[in-house]
């Protein structure tokens, strides 16, 4: 009985970020969209396996009434051997499909590569901080402020080895490298406060290189560049 509940402890245990489930920006959606997709794929597998091991289990079970008759060794049936070869491909393609374009979509570029549109943000990392730098050269370190309803631009990269960005509400994660600068984008975020953090293993100090990200209305974003 005691295994029961051992089991959805597991579960809670297993590092799921749920948090990644509440999206507040058009990117994270994206994500959220691509998980739930996914798993509701799988569970239609999950369904189908589970009712044919059932009934199978009941069906061929050992009995006393029959244990001289068994089945005959049916081979090369053509209608199931095209369902299990179709099946599965239409299944993955059905999942590649989103999940390429979404990925695609969403990965960072290198600076040189990419368009210049957005609110730009220089966000530099190193053991174990961050660094944000506006257009007009605000710095502020471990607190992110970004205006809502833009496509936020970030110029991410490292002083020192490899981070990673997420901001599990907002979007990510993406490599910050020391060898070059990435750019990523976040879409059309909403206004409220999320966490970020390093989703990288760093160093000994990697679990306190967090930071807030601060989704704040145009006119806000603009009065926070000026304040000095
Ligand atoms: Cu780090």
């Amino acid at each position: 009985m005691k295994k029961l509940f051992v089991l959805p402890l597991f579960l809670l245990l297993t590092g799921c970020n749920i948090a990644v489930l509440d999206s507040q920006s058009d990117t994270a959606d994206d994500q959220a969209f691509l998980i739930l997709y996914s798993l509701a794929l799988m569970l239609v597998v999950v369904l189908i396996v589970s009712i044919l091991f059932i009934r199978f289990v009941f069906k061929y079970r050992y009995t006393d009434e029959r244990k001289d008759n068994i089945p005959p060794d049916v081979k090369g049936n053509k209608w199931l051997e095209t369902a299990w070869v179709v099946g599965p491909l239409l299944l993955l393609a059905i999942l590649a499909v989103p999940t390429i374009m979404i990925t695609y979509d969403q990965s960072a570029v290198l600076s040189s590569e990419s368009e210049n549109e957005g609110v730009p943000i220089q966000v530099t990392a190193r053991q174990y901080e961050w660094t944000f730098e506006h257009a007009n050269g605000k710095t502020e370190q471990n607190r992110l402020v970004i205006p809502e309803g833009e496509t936020i631009q970030l110029h991410l990269h490292s002083e020192d080895i490899i981070h990673s960005f997420w901001v599990p509400k907002l979007g990510g994660k993406v490599d910050v490298m020391p060898d070059r600068e990435l750019v990523y984008e976040i879409q059309n975020p909403r206004i409220g406060t999320y966490d970020g953090k390093c989703a990288e293993y760093c160093g000994v100090g990697h679990t306190s290189m967090r930071f807030v990200a601060e989704v704040v209305s145009q006119e806000e974003y603009e009065n926070y560049l000026n304040e000095r």
